[in-house]
């Protein structure tokens, strides 16, 4: 069968920084293609919509998915699925993702008809008996993880292992535009899938009913040296949490002898729980280190159960300075902010070396806090929830609310590009340009064109098509009820580890 993957555009506030890979839909892409089928790709992040078009009248897809791990995607989806059933018709259409799999039914009964099935989970088990009903004409309801207007088949499947299948990476077409700041161009692998930790903002434990797999270590080094790129982004949602597995996996890599530059994203206790581990990785090439800090006070940190204080947040940072590894971290900014808190965190920003993220505070499906925050939503609009705009009231009119996080983002992100660091991205800007990469150079002079107070503002006046549902009030005292994935049952347990305890 000839099945065409999609995945949506970039995300307007994220793009100036990075652009990465689609490796989740790469593994689809890979399942799929080991179960036979002729598979192409086209990445929306790097291709035009008049490019996807093309494809869709050369290919003539006889099934078409699109990945949908951003809610703020899920419009841009449903036109791209009207269209595929416009030009192709019979084309079976389904979505797939992190976000669509909390939001399946609503989705599909927006998508009026234009998509077929969404499905729920993990994608890699679910392709080959997902296109085999289709090759065969019949319905799609006894595929596991789907999700059909007419109602819900079995529970999704589990990989018994990540191991397999191997990404197709070498499907994807201009590579070379994958990168994150200066790391240009950059691919992506994944250690391990899961978190064991419950913070109250995040879905990636509410996803995978909080289980936690390795690849096998010979697995990771095998798959890192098949890649090309210079640079590696480690997906994994918090790195080398078992000291044991990231210590195989650099022994993997050394004796292939294998040398790039790192980026990951890790909570601070890992890092000073494990600090040997990240040190024997910085001689392999770790640079770049994403510290999710969340919060400066404790109170902060409570509220988003963190389960770490601010004093191991600092030490973790001292820990990674000494280790010479560039940190980024992220702060979440809560709507109810006023002008002195911005104050307060610009100082702190500028008091440390480490690049300071900004992130709003956003209740979306598959979080706790969709199901417990008591504000309520001031928009629907899914194409908000990206994290960069505010969907709870305020405590500053709207307008200063921007306009005190967009100086705060500048004055941090002058910081970085001020004199101190000018040279440091000079010469990284001439080694790539000199390698013919640009990315990192438009990332440097785009700034303010994206980040715009007034852009922000102009974003909720848009036009709404499309709205997110409203929270349904479930106990989250029973947490199963917010898992896509629940525990597998016996019959998928190999392979699988019970999550290590985080420690409260
Ligand atoms: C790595 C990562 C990134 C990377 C790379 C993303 C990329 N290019 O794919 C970077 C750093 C770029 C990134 C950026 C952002 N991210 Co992010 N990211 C993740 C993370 C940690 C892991 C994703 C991953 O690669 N997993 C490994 C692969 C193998 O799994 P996967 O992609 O989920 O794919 C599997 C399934 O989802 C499914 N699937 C996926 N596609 C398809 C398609 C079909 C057809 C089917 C059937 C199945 C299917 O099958 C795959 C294999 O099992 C997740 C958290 C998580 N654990 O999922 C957050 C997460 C997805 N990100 C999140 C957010 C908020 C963001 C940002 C908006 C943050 C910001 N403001 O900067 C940006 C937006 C990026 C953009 N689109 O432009 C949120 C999503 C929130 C939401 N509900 O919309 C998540 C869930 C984290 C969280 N806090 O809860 N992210
Ligand atoms: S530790 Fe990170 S990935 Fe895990 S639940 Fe908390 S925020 Fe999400």
């Amino acid at each position: 069968m000839r099945l065409l993957l999609v995945h949506p555009s970039a995300l307007m506030y994220s793009e100036i920084f990075l652009r990465l890979e689609p490796l989740g839909l790469e593994r689809v892409a890979g399942a799929a293609r080991d179960a036979g089928h002729e598979v192409r790709v086209v990445d929306l992040q790097v291709l035009s919509h008049a490019a996807l078009d093309r494809e869709l009248v050369s290919f003539r897809p006889q099934a078409l998915g699109i990945s949908l791990n951003y809610l703020a995607n899920i419009p841009e989806a449903i036109s791209v699925a009207r269209r595929a059933k416009d030009r192709v018709p019979g084309c079976f259409v389904f979505f797939g993702g992190h976000s669509v799999s909390f939001v399946a039914d609503e989705v599909l009964e927006q998508a009026g008809g234009a998509v077929d099935a969404v499905v729920r989970g993990e994608g890699e088990p679910a392709m080959a008996p997902l296109l085999e009903a289709v090759g065969q004409g019949g319905g799609v309801e006894g595929v596991p993880g789907a999700v059909t207007p007419d109602g819900r088949g079995p529970a999704p499947g589990m990989l018994h292992t990540i191991d397999e299948p191997r990404p197709a990476r070498d499907l994807m077409r201009h590579r070379r535009r994958y990168f994150i700041g200066e790391l240009d161009p950059c691919a992506s692998i994944e250690f391990t899938r899961g978190c064991p930790w419950d913070c109250s903002f995040c879905s990636a434990w509410t996803f995978y009913g909080r289980s936690y797999r390795k690849a096998s270590p010979e697995a990771a080094g095998q798959e890192m040296a098949s890649i090309r790129e210079p640079n590696v982004f480690i997906v994994d949602d918090v790195a080398f949490i078992r000291p044991e597995h990231g210590h195989a996996i650099a022994a993997e890599i050394e004796r292939r002898r294998i040398r790039k530059r790192y980026y990951l994203e890790t909570r601070g206790d890992v890092l000073l729980r494990n600090p040997d581990v990240f040190e024997r990785w910085t001689r392999l090439g770790l640079t770049y280190m994403f510290l999710g800090m969340e919060a400066i006070d404790a109170e902060g940190l409570d509220l988003y159960r963190k389960r770490i204080s601010p004093d191991e947040n600092f030490r973790a940072l001292e820990a990674a300075r000494a280790m010479g590894i560039n940190v980024a971290i992220n702060l979440i900014v809560d709507p109810a902010w006023d002008a002195e808190r911005f104050r307060v965190v610009r100082e702190f920003a500028l008091s440390v070396p480490e690049i300071v993220h900004l992130t709003v505070m956003t209740p979306y499906p598959g979080t706790e806090i969709w199901h417990t925050e008591s504000r309520r939503l001031t928009t629907r609009d899914y194409r908000l929830f990206d994290i960069q705009h505010a969907v709870v009231p305020t405590t500053l009119p709207l307008d200063e609310f921007y306009r005190e996080l967009v100086r705060t983002q500048a004055v941090i992100n002058r910081k970085h590009l001020g004199l101190r660091t000018a040279a440091g991205a000079l010469r990284v800007l001439a080694g790539n340009l000199a390698r013919g990469q640009t990315n990192f150079a438009r990332m440097l002079w785009r700034f303010n064109r994206v980040y715009n107070p007034d852009r922000q503002l102009a974003d909720h006046r848009r036009p709404v098509r499309y709205q997110l549902p409203l929270p349904r009030r479930i106990d989250v005292g029973d947490r199963r009820q917010l898992y896509v994935h629940n525990r597998p049952d016996p019959h998928t347990r190999r392979g699988t580890q019970s999550p290590p305890q985080p420690s409260s």
